[in-house]
């Protein structure tokens, strides 16, 4: 069977999005079976960006295809804040708490209809150095006044969804996994994981004697 590594350290996305590959013929790995594999600098301002970055990187280092998730929550009072910097709003190591307090702090005083968000998910997918490509999902709702719910993880307890009138973390699983950002996106990331790990032909030999670097052929890295 093909296999294909998910390319996150956090161990609550990487649950999520191997419940939401159920179904495909392939063996999903998880980056425990690879300690020594580098950090990914997250610099960049875009979620796209980071994602192919991750993937590129752990594709690499493991020689087989890889999916990344870059994924957070964007506040329309905070221009988009906390954007990509959702995992270390409140500093470096910051834990969820840290974060979900940070972010309802900012926002204070503002009322139900000043407190639309988002959450984003871009998913790349690859087989280094070719990148299959990259989809997004998307979920609107809005930030509670106080954080409820005891399911999922990060910003769960403080994003309502709008049709349900509760958030994520009130939701639970099964409801979070129909209708979230990442099960939007990896939905659509099935046709490229298709692509890129099952029906692929073996893996060619990297051409070391071009010395060109093969990870330019990726155009934003
Ligand atoms: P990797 O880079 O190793 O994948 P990470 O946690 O740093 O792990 P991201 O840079 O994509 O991953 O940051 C994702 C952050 O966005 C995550 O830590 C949460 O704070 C938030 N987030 C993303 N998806 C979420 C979800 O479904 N529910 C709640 N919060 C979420």
């Amino acid at each position: 069977m093909k296999e294909l590594v998910i390319a996150t350290k956090n161990p609550d996305k990487k649950r999520e999005i191997i419940r939401l590959l159920g179904g495909l013929r392939i063996k999903v790995i998880s980056l425990d079976r690879y300690p020594g594999c580098p950090d990914v600098k997250e610099g960049s301002r875009s979620f796209r960006e980071n994602a192919v970055r991750k993937a590129m990187a752990v594709s690499r280092f493991t020689g087989k295809p890889a999916l990344a998730d870059d994924s957070g929550l964007e506040t329309d009072a905070l221009n988009g804040r906390p954007g990509v910097r959702s995992s270390r709003f409140a500093g470096r190591g910051a834990t969820y708490a840290q974060n979900n307090c940070k972010l309802l702090r900012m926002l204070a005083g503002r009322k139900a209809e000043h407190r639309g968000a988002q959450f984003r998910c871009v998913v790349a997918v690859c087989d280094y150095p070719r990148l299959a490509g990259t989809v997004e999902g998307r979920i609107r709702g809005r930030i509670a006044f106080a954080p409820k719910g005891r399911y999922g993880f990060g910003y769960d307890p403080v994003f309502i969804v709008p049709r349900y009138g509760k958030t994520f973390a009130q939701l639970g699983p099964k409801i979070k996994h129909r209708i979230s950002h990442r099960a939007r996106a990896l939905r659509k990331a099935k046709k490229l994981i298709v692509k890129t790990a099952i029906k692929a032909p073996s893996r060619l030999p990297q051409d070391k004697s071009s010395g060109k670097s093969l990870i330019s052929l990726c155009p934003c890295l």
